[in-house]
Parts: C-alpha cells; sequence; structure tokens
C-alpha cells in the first residue's frame, strides 16, 4: 500500500495486514471498449479474505507470522465482534500453549531494557531457539505511543526469522492492555515460540501486572542512579528474580560491580520474590554483549529449581486463577460505572456524602441497590 493510501481509520498496527479495506488509486485508461481508452481490464480489486476462526487457529499452528500478526491484531481488538471470536480462537489454541519461558523485564527509562533484549534474544535464536518480544506500556493509554515503537533499537532482533516483535497494544487501561498481552502470550507460544520476553517500563502498577503474567521477573539497573531511587525501587525488587546491573562497559565497569555487590547485601533484607529461590544480582553489558550469557543460564537455573521444587507450576496455576479473577473484578467495574441508573445517581450521591447527609456506607448501599433492582428488572 502506498503511503497516503490508507484508510484513516485504519487500526494504528495494522502495517496493512490486518485490514480488508484500502484506499486504492484512480483506474487509469477507459472501460468497456470506449473509442480513445485502453482496452485493457482494469486490475482486479485486491480484498484481503477474512478469515475465519479456524484459519487463524490453522495457520497460527502452522507459525504462518502473516496469520499470527492477524491473530494478535484480533486479540488486540475492542470490538465486541472481534473479542468474540478471538475467544473462539483462543479456546482451541490453548491446549498448544504453555511450552515456553516467560520472562519480564523491568527498569528505569533508559537502563538498557531494549538494548538488553536485543542481546539477549539475539544470542536465544543463535541458540535455536524461537523469541517472542511483547510490551506492556502503561502510558499507551495516555500518549498512543508505545515503548517499542522504535523498533531500530532491536534492529538485529526484528531481522532474525526466529524473533517476532510486538509493539505494546494501545488504547484502553491497563487492565485491558495487560489482558491483550496475556492472550497475546498463548498465541505466540501456540505459534511454537518457546521464550517470551515481556518489557515494561518501571514505573508503578505494571511491573506487578507483568510479574502477574511471567515465570521469571527481571529488573534492569544501572550504576550510580541515586539513592532515593534505589530506595524507591524496594516494592520492584522484591518482585524480582534477578537484579541486572546493566551498561558494565568501559568507565563503568567497575562501579557496575560495586553496585551489585552492594545489592547482594541489600537482597538479604528482601522478601525473596519466588519461594525457595535467592534472587541474584548480575552484571552484564548489552552494548558489548558481556555476560549476557550469564543472565540466562540464572533463568535456566531458576527454571530448573522451581520445576523441581514444583513451585513453578504452582505459581502458573495461581496467575490463572488470578487472572479470572481479574476479569471478573473489571466486568463488574464496568458493569456497576457503565449503569445508567447509577451513572445518573453518583453526582447527588457524591453531593450528599460531602455535605454530611449520608454516611460513605449508605451511599454504597443506595447506588448498589439502585444497580441490583436494575439488574433484577432486566431477568
Ligand atoms: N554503554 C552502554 N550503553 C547501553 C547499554 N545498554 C543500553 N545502552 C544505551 O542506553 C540507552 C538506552 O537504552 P534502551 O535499550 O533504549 O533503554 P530502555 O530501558 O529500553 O529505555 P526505555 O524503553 O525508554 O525505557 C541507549 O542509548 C543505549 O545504547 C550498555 O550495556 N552499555
Ligand atoms: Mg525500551
Amino acid at each position: 500500500m502506498k503511503p497516503g493510501k490508507r484508510p484513516e481509520w485504519a487500526p494504528q498496527d495494522c502495517e496493512g495486514e490486518g485490514f480488508a479495506s484500502r484506499v486504492m488509486d484512480g483506474v487509469e485508461g477507459g472501460h468497456d471498449g470506449m473509442p480513445g481508452k485502453s482496452s485493457q481490464p482494469a486490475p482486479p480489486m485486491v480484498r484481503r479474505k477474512n478469515l475465519r476462526v479456524k484459519d487463524y487457529v490453522k495457520g497460527v499452528l502452522e507459525r504462518d507470522r502473516t496469520v499470527l500478526g492477524r491473530a494478535i491484531t484480533l486479540v488486540e481488538s475492542n470490538a465486541p465482534a472481534h473479542m468474540e471470536r478471538a475467544q473462539r480462537m483462543l479456546k482451541e489454541l490453548i491446549p498448544h500453549t504453555g511450552n515456553s519461558t516467560r520472562v519480564g523485564i523491568t527498569g528505569v527509562p533508559g537502563a538498557g531494557k531494549s538494548t538488553f533484549i536485543e542481546a539477549l534474544g539475539t544470542l536465544l535464536c543463535n541458540q535455536g531457539h524461537r523469541v517472542a518480544v511483547l510490551a506492556v506500556d502503561p502510558s499507551s493509554s495516555l500518549t498512543r505511543g508505545s515503548i517499542l515503537g522504535d523498533k531500530t533499537r532491536m534492529e538485529n532482533l526484528s531481522r532474525e526469522k526466529n524473533a517476532f516483535i510486538r509493539p505494546s497494544p494501545s488504547g484502553g487501561v491497563l487492565g485491558g492492555v495487560t489482558r491483550k498481552s496475556r492472550e497475546t502470550m498463548l498465541v505466540c507460544e501456540a505459534a511454537g515460540f518457546d521464550v517470551i520476553l515481556v518489557e515494561t517500563v518501571g514505573v508503578g502498577q505494571s511491573e506487578t501486572e507483568v510479574r502477574s503474567m511471567v515465570d521469571f521477573f527481571l529488573l534492569v539497573l544501572i550504576a550510580g542512579a541515586g539513592d532515593e531511587l534505589q530506595g524507591m525501587k524496594k516494592g520492584i525488587m522484591e518482585l524480582a528474580d534477578a537484579i541486572l546491573i546493566n551498561k558494565a562497559d568501559g568507565d563503568n565497569k567497575q562501579r557496575a560491580e560495586n553496585a551489585r555487590a552492594e545489592f547482594e547485601r541489600i537482597i538479604h533484607y528482601l522478601h525473596p520474590a519466588t519461594q525457595g529461590w535467592t534472587t541474584q544480582a548480575l552484571t552484564a553489558s548489552s552494548l558489548t554483549g558481556d555476560k549476557i550469557t550469564d543472565v540466562w543460564k540464572t533463568v535456566e537455573d531458576f527454571k530448573a529449581n522451581t520445576m523441581a521444587s514444583g513451585v513453578f507450576q504452582k505459581r502458573r496455576n495461581n496467575q490463572t486463577v488470578r487472572w479470572v479473577h481479574a476479569m471478573v473484578d473489571d466486568y463488574l467495574r464496568n458493569s456497576f460505572y457503565g449503569n445508567q441508573a447509577v451513572k445518573a445517581m453518583i453526582p447527588g450521591i457524591e453531593s450528599d456524602v460531602v455535605a454530611g447527609n449520608l454516611s460513605p456506607t449508605q451511599a454504597v448501599q443506595k447506588l448498589v441497590q439502585e444497580y441490583e433492582a436494575q439488574g433484577r428488572g432486566r431477568s
């Protein structure tokens, strides 16, 4: 498709692939053999075939990259009809999922997460792995940007035939974004990717969300980021199975090593993220590739250790159950606050609470009664 010929309502990330319609150039020449006009037939209208659920399933299982991209676009769609088809597709794919190592990667902006993923992903592809890179970006719903929008930082990896890079889905609240990322992860597993790397920016809630979808969680830091910042990271450090001091190269090498020793000391005072596993402190350089193999070795040790103890499977089971509950929470919240009668009541109730005419508990009772009465009216 020529630039500028893209319909303006096409989804942001469809790259001309995920959409059935396109705007075509005007056809040159005439028609019906009119004098003075070309007798060439007009070029046939190129229309993308709409895939049926079973076509998606077949294509994903056969590792067809185009179908994989379209299957993920389906999963990311907010349109009710797409959501229904996506769920039917996922039901067929789920028996083929779960056979991967799921690694979450977080860290402050600029710590080198993308560069690290580029280095690790390329190394793993060379070892015969198939690597999918996904992103959970809490800011994308506000800015419509994407932390993996700049694929330039993963130039080598994006050329690897055994790698698949998917920028973060845009739109919707964080919970919705993670639902999409989780389902995307499952689709990638069904397509035979055995390593899933999930990048997220370390700015708050998104780490917890990503922690709840991966087996191993890596925190990427840099030496000398300031004590106040590192103090703030205590909560995040307790989510991490390893802390990587990146950029251990050149003049920075010794400082990175000192920071690693310091973190190793701090780790002893923290709750371990995973039962039976001591959080590791490592250094590496994503730029030179130095010690990147050690990071992967740590992930493999972790997997062997937790699989032997049963913690690995137990965590995955808990994650699945918690995911169900999180989706029920989302559904109920949307249903409650989307209810017209509740919506209409809220401003008045809020003023009554502020004015002291209603206690907060009474306010809740009134709203819930109204909501439940509506529900009974419907059934
Ligand atoms: N010297 C050195 N520079 C690095 C290393 N890793 C990354 N960088 C540089 O650090 C800068 C930021 O790297 P990114 O990989 O984009 O960092 P990021 O954490 O993904 O950043 P955001 O996605 O914006 O949060 C780039 O200029 C990289 O070249 C490293 O190991 N050594
Ligand atoms: Mg990045």
